[in-house]
């Protein structure tokens, strides 16, 4: 691979400004750093403590959001939860990122088949707001056609109502410098099903899994989990190998802005694997996900999901 990354200066831009082929100046750096707004939304006000009194949009459903670029290589995205001034908005003001996730309706998705009919699940975060930055020398391809659709639950446990934006911070590559990096697909395993990932969990110590036989060979290069109040910890294994591919152990109320008014913590960090690679998969292997609770009172709808990027051959 080349070090395409290494040779390309960094700037941040509020804009897709210019680059290089607008302007004919080659010294425009083909790195650009942008933050898209999603929203607003208003939350309602929470009604108790109870997760099931706390205040929230539901599930809702946004069309032909917007993309950070077309053309372009997505090389880094930091998820977060604002306010209208730009500052965090979390649980120890109220507002919780309970998930959002970018799909595109009608792609084929690496994991979930459905006839190719997709949706392509392309990145997702929850309260967690895990930053993600691929290894160097790969990217996510987005293009012009490319329309995404949004998937949103947003919670509220402030007793009054909050206003908030989803602001995705995207960093991407564009012209040449995009074309000498190696495009990576999104994979997501799930420990219920590829349309519903929410499940309920007893009191106490219990792992659920779930497998399924890779239908490509290539490199994962990122993994990342996502958990549910009492979740510590979500793996991946290659069952036919023996070896592991990732552990994601989670961390709860690691910061004060992940501790909500009544004290309870939310989970605050979920570090991720990356290299280049992760691990090498061929097709044919049988990949296991697990996701482990410690419950001290059972949950419903709880969720074991590790999400991630792989380099898949020839493509
Ligand atoms: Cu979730």
């Amino acid at each position: 691979m080349v070090l395409a990354v290494a040779v390309a200066a960094t700037t941040v831009a509020d804009s897709p400004a210019a680059n290089a082929a607008d302007n004919g100046d080659l010294r425009v750096a083909a790195t650009e750093t942008r933050t898209v707004r999603y929203g607003p939304w208003t939350l309602p006000a929470a009604t108790g403590h109870t997760h099931d009194e706390m205040g929230s949009t539901g599930n809702q459903l946004a069309f032909n959001v917007e993309k950070p670029c077309t053309d372009c290589m997505v090389t880094a995205i930091r998820p977060n939860l604002v306010y209208e001034d730009g500052s965090t908005a979390n649980v120890n003001t109220g507002p919780m990122l309970h998930h959002a996730v970018i799909g595109q309706l009608g792609e084929p998705d690496l994991v979930c088949r459905l006839g190719g009919l997709g949706p392509k699940r392309v990145f997702s975060s929850g309260n967690e707001r895990t930053p993600v930055t691929l290894p160097a020398g790969y990217g996510m391809r987005v293009d012009r056609g490319d329309r995404w659709t949004m998937v949103f639950d947003l919670m509220n446990h402030a007793h009054e109502e909050k206003t908030v934006y989803l602001s995705f911070e995207y960093t991407y590559v564009t012209g040449p410098a995009a074309r000498r990096l190696t495009p990576v697909t999104p994979m997501w395993l799930d420990v219920v099903s590829c349309l519903y990932p929410a499940y309920d969990v007893p009191a106490g110590d219990t792992t659920r899994t779930a497998r399924w036989r890779s239908t490509v060979s290539g490199e994962i290069v990122y993994m990342k989990g996502h958990l549910h109040h009492g979740g510590r910890t979500i793996t991946t294994t290659n069952l036919t190998t023996g070896r592991p591919v990732c552990e994601v152990t989670v961390v709860s109320g690691g910061s004060p802005e992940f501790i909500d008014p009544h004290g309870n913590p939310e989970i605050s960090s979920a570090p991720p694997c990356v290299g280049s690679p992760v691990a090498t998969i061929r097709r044919g292997d049988v990949l296991e996900v697990a996701a482990r609770y410690v419950a001290d009172h059972p949950h419903e709808k709880v969720m074991g999901i590790m999400t991630g990027w792989i380099a898949i051959d020839g493509r």
